[in-house]
């Protein structure tokens, strides 16, 4: 058996999406297990670029099953749009599952997202693609799961029922127009053909998978501080996009998680709302999101950008168990003098060296730094560690020596042949 999980230890955007479709060229089957199409997973092979939303960054090894698994909101208008794009693009889609126990994302939480958004007093920033609707009905047992699309007729049912409440809810307290139940209906008779087909009992098969040593890749969608338990809630997502989530996502006991590898970006980015301790408001921050192209991979929004902050990262090796941290855009630091890696917080004279819990507590926090000298010569072409400078290898060693964690790989590009392997 090998199983290897790929998590985000910071807010997102680290780099997953490049480090799962390393990995998978020698995969088996590669399973997404929270979240939905907020994700934006982005895979550079030969200078062409994919953005991958809902299905597995692993999809462009074709000889790999790809699983949407049981922890995931799957919006099926845009997972076929995605595979759409990628089928033009002359690849094929034909390895891909959808768990039965899958939550069907449907058009009213998109609405009912965007409805949220516009009218809270505290916005969220969300992606708007209706993830905290979606799971919001899963956890009121009012979700529509895969399983039921198989009966269409039942399906058209409960779809009734679940859109009767929603539009109670759109036109009463929303004030806003409800949506219509056989235009949806027609919309799923569209795709229906297409879906069956896909619709799999998967937790079965991911277990088989292993039972056959067979190589599984767990694919985390956003990261340790979006996560609805231990991250800045409530500025968070509604999922697990930790290593606990597979258990719960995937269907797969914890014991049988092998490899657990945080991907951690060398200094730290957030899109949406939120506290950010070490952020950078001036032409540091700007040119750290010029250098390192800090654009939401799904909505295009800026990202803000700030130093590394290890207390957030030492966070996502406690609550994932981490065996291993791949570093990545270490060449975006290129350049700049000085570097600076958040240690502490200073929280009215009181020195945190753990992330608190409360963002009324998390907000007055100030940074306490630890300076590095930086480096200018180009790393992005490099290919083992002896080549790096050595103020980048000190860099590099205090992440490991303040974690506890080794690095096993660095990525020193956005391509696919950009890594440098340590271990
Ligand atoms: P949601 O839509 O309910 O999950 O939003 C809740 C919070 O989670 C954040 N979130 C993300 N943060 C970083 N990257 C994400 N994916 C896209 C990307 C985001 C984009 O890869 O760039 O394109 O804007 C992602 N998905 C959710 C979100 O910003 C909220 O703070
Ligand atoms: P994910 O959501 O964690 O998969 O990350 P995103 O794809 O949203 O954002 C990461 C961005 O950084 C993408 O544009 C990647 O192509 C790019 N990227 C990944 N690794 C590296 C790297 O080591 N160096 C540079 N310069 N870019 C990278
Ligand atoms: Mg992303």
């Amino acid at each position: 058996m090998s199983s290897q999980v790929v998590v985000g230890t910071q807010w997102g955007d680290e780099g997953k999406g490049k480090i799962v479709d390393v990995l998978a060229e020698k995969a088996d089957m590669i399973v997404r297990f929270q979240g939905g199409d907020n994700a934006g997973h982005t895979v550079i092979v030969n200078g062409k670029k994919y953005v991958l939303h809902l299905l597995p960054s692993g999809v462009l090894h074709k000889d790999a099953v790809c699983v949407i698994g049981p922890g995931v909101v799957c919006n099926p208008f845009v997972l076929l749009e995605e595979m759409d794009t990628l089928e033009k693009g002359g690849l094929t889609c034909d390895h891909i599952v959808i768990s039965d126990r899958a939550q069907i994302l449907m058009p009213y939480h998109r609405y009912q997202d965007k409805l949220e958004e516009e009218s809270a007093n505290h916005k969220i920033g969300t992606t708007q693609k209706g993830i905290g609707p979606c799971y919001s009905d899963k956890y009121a047992r009012r979700g529509i799961r895969y399983h039921e699309l198989l009966d269409f007729e039942s399906f058209k049912v409960r779809l009734k029922e679940v859109l009767d409440f929603k539009n109670k809810l759109f036109t009463n307290v929303y004030g806003a127009n409800p949506l219509d139940y056989d235009t949806i209906v027609k919309d799923f008779e569209k795709i229906y053909d297409r879906i069956v087909p896909m619709i799999k009992e998967t937790t079965h098969m991911v277990n088989e998978a292993l039972d056959q040593n067979k190589n599984v890749l767990f694919e985390g969608a956003q990261a340790m501080m979006l996560d609805i338990n231990y991250g800045t809630y409530p500025y968070v997502t509604s999922s697990s996009p930790t290593s606990a989530g597979v258990a719960t996502g995937a269907g797969v006991a914890v014991n049988r998680l092998q490899t657990i590898i945080g991907v951690v970006k060398a200094y730290s980015t957030r899109v949406g709302e939120g506290p950010f301790v070490t952020e950078l408001l001036d032409s540091t921050g700007e040119n750290l999101r010029a250098v390192g192209a800090e654009y939401g991979a799904t909505t295009g929004r800026p990202r803000r950008c700030g130093w590394l902050d290890l207390l957030v990262v030492k966070h996502a090796c406690t609550m994932n168990g981490l065996t291993d941290i791949v570093l990545t855009k270490i060449d975006v630091l290129t350049g700049i003098d000085t570097l600076k890696v958040c240690v502490g917080y200073d929280v009215d004279g009181t020195i945190y060296d753990y992330v608190p819990s409360d963002q009324a507590v998390v907000a007055k926090a100030k940074p306490v730094y630890k300076e590095f000298a930086g480096w200018t010569e180009d790393i992005s072409k490099m290919t083992s560690y002896d080549q790096l400078p050595q103020n980048c290898k000190d860099y590099v060693s205090f992440i490991e020596q303040f974690t506890g964690v080794r690095v096993s790989m660095i990525s020193v590009g956005p391509d696919r042949v950009n890594n440098i392997y340590i271990h």
